[in-house]
């Protein structure tokens, strides 16, 4: 089982893959699912194709993604293996479903350990794009590190280090070139053997180039102009990939929309000094506007609280009421679970 160990395998794992029929104990990771339940998978004998079967392609948490423990059953599907379970998962990414999409949620990732959110430095730091990203990984019960790309490009890298420091709580931060290398130690640092961890942010921001850097090759197609002229590479699938120092890396496409979901917990972990403020104001209910004893409203005052940050709270808070009221109403169609994500599977958050 040495193999499996390093592809991520644990006796958790291991023992729900003993609840399963005989027949169907072969387990394997997938390392990209394509469209149409056709997966490319890694197991003990290396990468193979695998199959869903069609009924249990649709469903919006019960099929494979990449990062998915699955177990291979005996049937086949044009000469390859078919998914028969895939296994309880632990941090994992989860996002509202982009409007055309049929189903509510879409797991992006599972079994996550470290979210990487790549923010490059060629241009202004969006911290409220970052705060919804730094959400989305603690609600998925995975340990977000703010990855600042592209340092050769900016005039102070390590004086935005700091600003993006003092404006987040609890998540690293590094800053990196992966064309210069310089900073990329740093980040390797938080990556550990048998661990898995995901790229993620907006296109553009360098993730499949310092994927590429981290793996010591160029696997991962990058938005270089290509020689050919014609247009530019980018990444297209989520892809499960392999680094040198034994630790698993999915690069992703960049998203477009990153709607939350259930967020409730990641709020509360992204927005920890601010819950923190609310819980000390002399009122429980208190709206922060201009109640006696607010604590927040002191924060503002005294500049302890940006008040920016405050209003990424609030809108973050809104979108995921309004998020928690349409899984309500989901539920009542009979449509879709309420929790779908880790805490369903019966693995607790990870972490
Ligand atoms: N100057 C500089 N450019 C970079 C760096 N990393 C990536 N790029 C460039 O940024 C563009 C987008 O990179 P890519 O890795 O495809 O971004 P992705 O869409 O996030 O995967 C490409 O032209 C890269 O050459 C970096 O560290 N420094
Ligand atoms: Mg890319
Ligand atoms: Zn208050």
């Amino acid at each position: 089982m040495h193999d499996l160990r390093a592809l991520g395998w644990d006796d958790v794992l291991a023992a729900a893959l003993h609840d399963l029929p005989e027949a169907s104990r072969t387990p394997a990771r997938v390392a990209r699912a394509d469209r149409g339940g056709h997966l490319t998978v890694e197991g003990v004998g290396g990468a193979l194709r695998a199959r869903v079967p069609p009924r249990r392609s649709r469903s919006g948490t019960d099929r494979a993604v990449v990062g998915d423990w699955v177990a291979l059953g005996p049937d086949r599907i044009d000469g390859d293996p078919v998914v028969a379970a895939v296994l309880p998962r632990r941090g994992v990414l989860v996002r509202q479903a982009p409007e055309d999409r049929a189903e509510d949620v879409q797991v992006l990732a599972a079994n996550v350990d470290l979210t990487l959110i790549a923010v490059a430095l060629d241009q202004p730091v969006n911290l409220r794009r970052l705060d919804r990203f730094l959400t989305l990984a603690w609600q998925g019960g995975t340990t977000p590190v703010v990855v600042l790309t592209k340092a050769d490009r900016a005039a102070d890298p390590d004086g935005t280090a700091e600003e993006v420091r003092a404006a987040t709580v609890g998540a690293g931060v590094v800053a990196l070139s992966a064309v210069t290398g310089a900073g990329v130690d740093e980040l390797a640092a938080h990556l550990r053997p048998g661990r898995t961890a995901v790229l993620v942010g907006p296109s553009g921001t360098g993730k499949s180039t310092l994927a590429n850097r981290l793996i010591g090759g160029d696997v991962m197609a990058t938005g270089e102009i290509r020689e050919d002229g014609r247009g530019r590479h980018t990444t297209t699938a989520r892809q499960l990939l392999r680094l040198a120092g034994g630790a698993l890396l999915i690069d992703t496409p960049g998203v477009r929309e990153l709607a939350l979901w259930d967020a409730d917990e990641g709020l509360g972990e992204t927005f920890a000094d601010v819950e923190e403020l609310a819980a000390s104001c002399r009122f429980s209910d208190c709206g922060h506007a201009s109640e006696p004893g607010c604590a927040v409203t002191a924060a503002l005052a005294d500049g302890t609280l940006d008040p920016a940050r405050l209003d990424s709270y609030r809108t973050l808070q809104r979108e995921q009421a309004h998020a928690a009221r349409k899984q309500d109403a989901a539920l009542r169609r009979g449509a879709s679970r309420r929790r779908p994500p880790a805490g369903s599977a019966g693995r607790g958050g990870g972490g």
